[in-house]
């Protein structure tokens, strides 16, 4: 067979080849790491690879691409499962009132925060959200990112806004380079005109917009803020329920600030993942366990909200929970499309192990979205997407934090420098 691209030599390549699963407990810490290795491409796929000399029936001619990889670290493409990419404007003028003391739920309880971006995101057309976003998802690829999910929640009851969120998100999918799975999210906040009737809004996402977007085939997911004056845990439980009998895959903000019973909750509904977590409680931690819920944490969101605490990431390893690790990029809570800024975080204010914190952006990664069997590890079949870094380990580029390692990007196989 005639390999496209062929990276050879490789100083360290770290597949994470293995169960096609969420990865949990030893699994997350016994990623194993190759020398002189090969990998080899031909179209969008991952068709060979080893260690050593390029096997026979691995071929090239004058139009493949082989490429020494020496001194350089080669993983999975990440993966970033958890982000608001489509939105207009920005809150830069919230960071005076932050500092000032004030708290993302006064914020957002004074009519700021989500709300604001809601006002920005109706004022902005097609256009201008598909050009920020795919900003964003360039942002992202010069970072090592290969997929990323996408939620709305910045149209609320302006139901037109989710859709175009939506359709943005879905058309970035079909002409931007990165890959987008879609999460339908109105229940992000209670929108203002159902200030004292969350009721009567809770009515119309179950009865008109959940099945319109699911009909529409425009998300896979359905997420819900579950917090201290946006959803209940009762409110939460009734979204998911209708969602989940659409055949929606469930996603919830669990726990994010209070500790509501967010963790709990995703375990009796069976969800794929719940996200945040920073003040789950040891029951939550122990359901989800137990349910198979994966852990999507966001170490980036503790450090822009000024936290001291982060999700208790080491604690979910050790019950048996799978960690994902994302950015949570949004205008509010965590403005950044850095990826492996994220995982100095997650290294040094989580105290993950490096072994840890890639499982967490590859493989769980792709587990919280559902794309295992197409992405999240270097194997043969699999999508050609992959991340070349200019490290000698993976400890080193989270040690070296807050700048780009990368080397080079193959998505789809092809290259992006
Ligand atoms: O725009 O504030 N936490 N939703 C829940 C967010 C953060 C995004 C935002
Ligand atoms: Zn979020």
């Amino acid at each position: 067979m005639k390999a496209d691209i062929v990276l050879v030599n490789i100083s360290n390549l770290i597949t994470m080849d293995g169960k096609n699963a969420p990865w949990t407990k030893e699994d997350m810490k016994n990623v194993r790491s190759v020398e002189n290795g090969i990998v080899a491409i031909k179209d969008d796929r991952i068709v060979y690879v080893g260690s050593g000399e390029l096997p026979e029936e691995i071929e090239t001619d004058k139009f493949s691409r082989v490429i020494d990889c020496t001194g350089q670290t080669v993983v999975p493409g990440f993966v970033d499962s958890h982000t608001h990419l489509v939105h207009g404007g920005s809150r830069e003028n919230e960071l005076a009132m932050k500092l000032s003391g004030m708290g993302y739920l006064d914020i957002l309880a004074q009519g700021g925060g989500i709300h604001s971006t809601v006002k920005a995101t109706k004022e902005a057309d097609f256009d201008t959200l598909y050009k920020k976003a795919s900003a964003s998802l360039d942002t992202m690829l010069s970072f090592g990112v290969t997929t990323v999910e996408a939620k709305s929640g910045y149209g609320l009851d302006d139901f037109e806004t989710e859709l175009r969120q939506l359709k943005v998100a879905k058309a970035l999918n079909d002409y931007h380079p990165v890959d987008v799975v879609s999460t339908f999210m109105p229940a992000h906040a209670i929108p203002k005109p159902f200030k004292d009737n969350p009721q009567g809004y809770i009515d119309l996402m179950i009865n008109e917009y959940l099945p319109k977007v699911k009909e529409e085939n425009l998300a896979e997911f359905l997420d819900v803020f579950c917090e201290e004056g946006v959803f209940t845990v009762e409110e939460s439980r009734k979204i998911m329920q209708a969602g989940k009998e659409l055949g929606y895959h469930l996603k919830i903000h669990a726990d994010e600030i209070i500790p509501l019973g967010g963790a709990e909750l995703a375990a009796e509904m069976g969800a794929v993942t719940a996200e945040h977590l920073i003040a789950a409680s040891d029951e939550g931690i122990q359901a989800m366990a137990k349910a198979g819920v994966i852990a999507d944490l966001l170490p980036g969101t503790s450090f822009n909200l000024q936290k001291n605490t982060f999700a208790r990431a080491k604690k979910m390893i050790e019950e048996g929970v799978a960690v994902a690790l994302s950015t949570d990029y949004n205008p509010g809570s965590c403005p950044t499309e850095n990826l492996q800024l994220i995982m100095s975080f997650a290294g040094l204010c989580m105290k993950l192990s490096p072994e840890e914190v890639l499982a967490g952006v590859t493989m769980n990664g792709a587990c919280a979205i559902k794309r295992e069997h197409e992405i999240g590890s270097i194997s043969v079949g699999k999508k050609a997407d992959i991340t070349v870094l200019k490290v000698p380990n993976i400890s080193y580029l989270i040690y070296h934090f807050g700048i780009n390692h990368t080397s080079f990007v193959i998505k789809n196989g092809k290259i992006f420098c």
